[in-house]
């Protein structure tokens, strides 16, 4: 059995500490422990109190996930905390660190709660696809009102120690060791003879909602606008409209448990824990050890101050890091500069920061037009234009001011990061660090590692991510790497798509409905249209050679309609609105440019859209495992996710295609390549091997 609970006698209280490194989940030998310890407490005349606390950082991290699914050994978390609340001797929750989930739900059975100011309280089961399920759903409503629990479980945020204080969700506020103010909570409680408080009883404070439907509908709509497409708020409101008015303790736990089996069966359940675990394995690389020495990064230098160059430097000054950035010009400097200010700006007027915060962050920022003022940074960063002359060009000079040591990145997204170390004299010390705009912003951090990157300079990278509250992905040096690579046939099927009959409209809608923040063309209307119409001019490539899925692009180029920049694009977007309106003028083009083409118009089926949008990436995600670009399945999960707005509720495309049946999307992919041909639908040899060997891509996570 997993973990245990540790037993010691302090005069006549019990204190029992949980013991489940690193987080003290509700493990099977946890849940024995407190049913052990809570029973020898009760048998024991001598004691009169039972004090409840955690070892390590936490106080428990609610239950253990990685039992879900499976058959779990030991008591039932249930049973426990039945014979806890039940005890007529009083338990107290000494919360000394993080009480999430479970973790919460044991010391809302307890009959008092201190709380250590540092201690992270919540009820994250939502953002697992799951629900508060060992009760807290019923007792956190008889506690704080309905209002409060339901946005505290909607949210699934956890609240610090002294806010949980005053919402009543702790009685107390430990003041200095939370175990030492736990004890003399419970010795005055000995001492006054209080009797033991078991929230389950307490009707008053939720009985003042009940009948108000106004507040679940409420919570309803803003849950489906919040969390589109997810499964588990509109439980979790049930549940606690439950334990508003049924009026009965039992009954609403009956509910809770009728809604949690459905959100443990439901797929959204399975792909979110998927997430959970995938968010912490991407941190694991297998030739650099956990404890390979790293670089401090107390300084950094951003070359360029655009939209990427600004939005990365936000980043670091966002934790504190102090950034000079360096552009070309003064004037291009003071623009950049200028922007950052203003988005800053827009953050106070929306009540997210204070003026004083921005004064913090604009303090750390140096700006310069010399690259020797970059020689002291413990990190450069370039983050120029896509050219590759240009780049090799710019770590010559990195290269040249650099002190030693220091670590010399490139934001490309796609170009090669041997051929910019190759141009300095260490090509140990360059790595690429492509950030996804707003890169202040996005969760996605893709670092690059070159043929020649130190495992120090790798490791460095990754913790840099986190201190930067990134995902960091560790990506091998392909063209691409693994996001862009594999986006290039997403956008290749939709510009076929809408040739052969489908308008723009429908095949953003049909990925809309998947759980897409956005389709391919009204990501293509936000990128603005005319940057790679630009490009094609300036390399001088004739209107003929313009790939066919570029031509529609290009003739809306030419018509002036570049994106919601300038209001019309794919879509015409209404003064001052990001909500695209479908244009019949558009449709004609479309229509049009297929005629020239000779290509026969067609009406295609959304579930045709869907496959042929969607399964390139789980083809070109195959091929990237077997060349080592990923290293895991579910790096790629996570890269998608969180860079290109993959929905989380299928847990990324590696783990949907092995929820789909990687046979059938095999099958599929031959019936595309027999019907359009192309290297785009030549199934990757990784995936044909899986499916003869009737193995899926989990069987690779090692
Ligand atoms: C629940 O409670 C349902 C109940 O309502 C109903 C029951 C009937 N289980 O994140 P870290 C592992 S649902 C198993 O790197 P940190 C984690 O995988 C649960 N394992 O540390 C990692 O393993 P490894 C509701 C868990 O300090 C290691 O611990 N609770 C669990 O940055 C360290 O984790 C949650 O959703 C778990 N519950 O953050 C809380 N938690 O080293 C989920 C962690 O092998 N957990 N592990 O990679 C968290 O939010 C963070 O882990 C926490 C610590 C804040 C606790």
């Amino acid at each position: 059995m997993k973990g245990t609970v540790h037993y010691e006698l302090r005069g006549d209280i019990a204190l029992m500490t949980i013991d489940n490194p690193p987080v003290n989940p509700l493990s099977s030998g946890v849940r024995q422990g407190l049913s052990d310890g809570v029973n020898t407490a009760l048998a024991d005349a001598n004691v009169k109190a039972i004090v409840l606390t955690g070892a390590g950082r936490a106080f428990i991290a609610g239950a253990d996930i990685s039992e879900f699914g499976g058959k779990a050994e030991g008591p039932s978390l249930h049973d426990c905390l039945t014979t806890m609340e039940n005890s007529p001797k009083p338990i107290i929750a000494a919360i000394n660190g993080t009480a999430f989930g479970g973790g919460l739900e044991v010391a809302l059975c307890c009959h008092y709660r201190v709380i250590a100011a540092s201690a992270p309280v919540g009820l994250p089961e939502v953002k697992l696809g799951l629900l508060p399920g060992a009760g807290g759903t019923q007792r956190l409503p008889r506690l704080i009102g309905a209002q409060k629990a339901l946005d505290f479980i909607l949210s699934g945020d956890p609240i610090p120690g002294p806010q949980a204080t005053e919402m009543g969700i702790a009685d107390a506020l430990a003041d200095g060791d939370v175990i030492e103010s736990a004890m003399a909570f419970a010795a005055d409680i000995i001492a006054k003879g209080s009797p033991v408080r078991r929230i389950r009883d307490e009707e008053d404070i939720v009985a003042k909602d009940r009948g108000n439907a106004e507040m679940f509908d409420a919570a309803r709509k803003n849950a489906a606008r919040k969390m589109r497409k997810r499964f588990a708020p509109e439980m979790i409101v049930q549940c606690i409209e439950a334990a508003v008015n049924l009026g009965d303790f039992d009954a609403g736990m009956a509910v809770e448990q009728e809604c949690f089996g459905k959100c443990l069966k439901h797929p959204q359940r399975e792909s979110l824990i998927h997430m959970f675990f995938s968010e912490r394995e991407v941190s694991k690389i297998p030739d650099v050890p956990k404890d390979t020495a790293t670089q401090k990064i107390d300084t950094a230098a951003v070359i360029g101050c655009g939209t990427m160059g600004g939005g990365i430097t936000m980043s670091f000054l966002n934790v504190g890091i102090p950034v000079t950035t360096l552009e070309m010009n003064q004037e291009a400097l003071d623009r950049g500069i200028g922007v950052i200010k203003r988005n800053y700006d827009i953050q106070v007027q929306r009540g997210r920061m204070t003026a004083e915060d921005v004064d913090k962050r604009m303090g750390l920022l140096t700006g310069t037009t010399n690259f020797e003022d970059l020689g002291s940074a413990d990190l450069i960063l370039e983050a120029i234009y896509e050219n590759i002359d240009v780049k090799v060009d710019t770590f010559k000079k990195m290269d040249a001011v650099a002190k030693p040591g220091a670590i010399l990145a490139s934001n490309t997204s796609a170009l090669d990061i041997d051929k910019m170390a190759e141009a300095t004299s260490r090509p140990e010390s360059v790595i690429g660090l492509h950030f996804f705009s707003p890169a202040n912003i996005m969760k996605l951090l893709e670092i690059v590692r070159g043929g020649k990157t130190s495992k120090e300079v790798i490791a460095s990278s990754m913790k840099l991510g986190r201190q930067l509250n990134k995902i960091a992905v560790l990506s091998g040096n392909a063209p691409g790497f693994i996001g862009n690579r594999m986006l290039a046939g997403y956008t290749r099927q939709a510009g076929e798509i809408i040739l052969q009959g489908a308008t723009p409209y429908q095949v953003d809608n049909a990925l809309l409905q998947f759980g897409m923040p956005m389709g391919p063309f009204q990501m293509n209307d936000l990128v603005g249209l005319d940057l790679g119409w630009r490009a094609r001019k300036l390399s001088g490539m004739k209107p003929e050679d313009v790939p066919i899925t570029a031509r529609i692009a290009d003739k809306l180029c030419e018509m002036d309609r570049y994106g919601q920049k300038n209001n019309r694009g794919y879509y015409i977007y209404p003064e001052g609105s990001r909500a695209g309106q479908a244009d019949p003028e558009v449709v004609a083009l479309v229509e049009e440019t297929s005629a020239e083409l000779g290509i026969e118009r067609r009406s295609i089926e959304d579930e045709e859209v869907l496959k042929r949008c969607l399964y390139p990436l789980i083809n070109e995600g195959a091929r990237i495992l077997e060349d080592g670009i990923a290293i895991r399945p579910c790096d790629i999960d996570i890269v998608y996710i969180n860079g290109y707005g993959f929905p989380e509720v299928t847990g990324g495309p590696m783990f949907w295609a092995d929820q789909i049946g990687l046979d059938k999307i095999l099958a599929d992919i031959k019936g595309f390549q027999e019907e359009y041909g192309g290297a785009i639908w030549e199934p990757a040899p990784l995936l044909e091997r899986l499916v003869a060997e009737g193995k899926s891509f989990a069987s690779l996570q090692g």
